[in-house]
């Protein structure tokens, strides 16, 4: 059966590794015109080309810090000028920096985080939505992290974005409730990508062990649920969408080998 988003416009966001890389090849493989945003333009290039070649969709791509205002406002604009508002607006970008006690942290890591996970994902969302809206047709897919439930020691101010983008999934979805607009959150326990290289600032040791033993969602595994929710009937919206390898029973509980 032919996917329902096959043709339809589908932007995602830091899709130059990791999540929103396995994203953008899923959404491809089902027939959806990407516009890839990311900071890296060689890798999104690289990224861009083989989508294309494999999927025979056009992707486009973006160079973008989701952090400026502007950057983004001007990029949107040129977008939606050039194919009209994107059907699928996938917000993934987003990092964790430092892991640190409160009393003891970077500010900076704060700023980064809050700039990026939350502002940044706001900034992208104001950009498209009023043209979904208007259209009267659109979804967005957030993606939040377990992180946005459950809180963990040196990890609050990356979970309190999380939670953020827990609220504003639900406050968004309330918002264009009466439209044919839908808002999704899916919320990943851990997934193996470049997240704790970029958290532990290219610490290849200390990015390893996060996990050892366990066995971690792929990106891969977080892009086919992605491609579920986007394809599911218009009329159905899997809004809150929670997503463990089976060795993950919360963040505090994990499955180690031989323990
Ligand atoms: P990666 O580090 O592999 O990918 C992060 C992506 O975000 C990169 O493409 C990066 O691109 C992009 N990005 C970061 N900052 C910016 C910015 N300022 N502007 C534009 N793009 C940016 O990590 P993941 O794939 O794991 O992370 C993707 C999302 O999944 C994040 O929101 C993360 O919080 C979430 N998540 C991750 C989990 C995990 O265990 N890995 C679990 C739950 C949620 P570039 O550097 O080129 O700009
Ligand atoms: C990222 C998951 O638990 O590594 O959202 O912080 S975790």
């Amino acid at each position: 059966m032919t996917p329902r988003i096959a043709g339809q416009l589908a932007l995602v966001t830091g899709a130059s590794s990791g999540i929103g890389e396995a994203i953008a090849r899923r959404l491809g493989d089902d027939g959806a015109n990407l516009v890839l945003w990311a900071r890296r333009e060689e890798r999104l290039a690289r990224l861009a080309e083989e989508i294309a070649a494999r999927s025979g969709v056009t992707v486009d791509i973006g160079v973008v810090d989701i952090r400026d205002r502007d950057a983004v406002r001007g990029e949107a604009e040129r977008l939606v000028a050039a194919r009209g508002t994107p059907d699928i607006l996938v917000n993934n970008a987003g990092l964790a920096s430092g892991m640190a006690l409160v009393h003891d942290a970077d500010v900076d890591d704060w700023d980064r985080m809050i700039d990026t996970n939350v502002k940044g994902l706001l900034y992208v969302t104001r950009a498209f939505l009023p043209g979904m809206v208007e259209r009267d047709s659109g979804q967005v897919v957030n993606i939040g992290s377990i992180t946005g439930r459950q809180v963990y020691p040196r990890g609050s101010v990356y979970a309190a974005t999380k939670y953020a983008v827990q609220a504003i999934t639900e406050g968004t979805n309330l918002d264009v409730l009466g439209t044919g607009v839908r808002v999704s959150g899916v919320h990943p326990g851990l997934v193996e990508t470049e997240f704790s290289l970029v958290r532990f600032r290219g610490d290849e040791d200390r990015a390893r062990a996060v996990y050892e033993g366990v066995e971690p969602l792929t990106g891969t595994d977080v892009a086919d649920v992605v491609s579920y929710v986007v394809n599911a009937p218009p009329h159905i919206n899997l809004a809150d969408v929670v997503v463990f390898g089976r060795s993950q029973g919360s963040v505090h509980h994990f499955h180690r080998d031989g323990g």
